[in-house]
């Protein structure tokens, strides 16, 4: 059979479409795809529940690929093994509780089970701005990225979501939206974004799990977003808080939903 370059463009755009028409209406709406937006989609998907990850690079696993400084290598502290196994993820004991796996290896196995398991990915999209109605985040307005990068004037599309995680790492930038439009009404000490504060590994481990909640009717923060907003150390190339983190906003919108 002669291959047909039209039948292959025809495959493309038809399964595409068909992909993103499916998931315009959701349970779950992750934004970034880091370890702890990954995490979060594998175990929702995993309870049965339908759940879309929008992620604005091209590639997936957010500062989890470098390791510290480029060096390929994360450390998994013993709590949060049981996750690396969930995931086949193999991890080496260093001294003590500390463990070590190679980052690229993480990344993959985490993209991987969490498809596989039914979560969808959107790549190279940015969530813009959310959907409200009036007082609850209710979706997201997204964009493909290079419109975003080139500062074109084209419109958003949307997604309707019951719930929605802001899982963007340091930028926190589905609370920052927030935030802006609702000023003084996030759930954190003060009413606004907190700030990460500076790096106390120990304490910003156990921050990170106990600042994943939700932090504004709708909308849940995760991982590094939910220290950045609530005033949360940073921690280095340790990475069981943000895989904790994952897990536990899945099972608290998996026993809501
Ligand atoms: C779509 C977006 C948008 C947007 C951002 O930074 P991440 O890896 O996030 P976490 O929280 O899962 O992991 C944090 C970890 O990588 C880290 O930085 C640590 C442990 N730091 C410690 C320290 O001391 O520095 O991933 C976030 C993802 C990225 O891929 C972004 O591209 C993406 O979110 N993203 N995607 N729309 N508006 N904003
Ligand atoms: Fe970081």
């Amino acid at each position: 059979m002669a291959l047909d370059e039209i039948l292959i463009s025809r495959a493309i755009i038809e399964r595409y479409h068909q992909k993103l028409t499916e998931n315009l209406e959701t349970d779950v709406a992750i934004v970034g795809a880091g370890p702890s937006g990954l995490v979060a989609g594998y175990f929702l998907a995993k309870a049965g529940k339908k759940v879309v990850l929008f992620e604005r690079k091209l590639s997936i696993g957010g500062g989890m690929w470098g390791g510290g400084m480029l060096f390929n290598e994360i450390v998994v502290q013993y709590e949060a093994l049981a996750i690396l196994d969930e995931f086949g993820i193999r991890y080496r004991q260093y001294q003590d509780d500390y463990y070590t796996a190679d980052g690229v290896e993480a990344v993959a196995s985490l993209t991987a089970e969490a498809v596989r398991a039914g979560l969808t990915i959107f790549n190279c999209i940015s969530v813009e701005d959310v959907m409200m109605r009036p007082d609850r985040v209710e979706g997201l307005v997204i964009n493909w990225s290079p419109v975003e990068m080139a500062g074109l004037h084209v419109d958003p599309l949307t997604v309707r979501a019951s719930y929605v995680i802001d899982a963007t790492g340091h930028d926190t930038d589905v609370v920052q939206m927030v935030d802006k439009k609702n000023p003084g009404r996030l759930n954190t000490s003060t009413g606004g974004i907190i700030g990460q504060k500076a790096m106390w590994a120990d304490r910003a481990e156990s921050d990170t799990t106990e600042n994943t909640k939700e932090i504004f009717p709708g909308l849940y923060v995760a991982g590094m977003a939910a220290n950045a907003t609530a005033g949360g150390p940073r921690m280095g190339p340790i990475f069981g808080g943000m895989l904790l983190s994952g897990r536990k906003v899945a099972r608290e919108l998996a026993e809501k939903l």
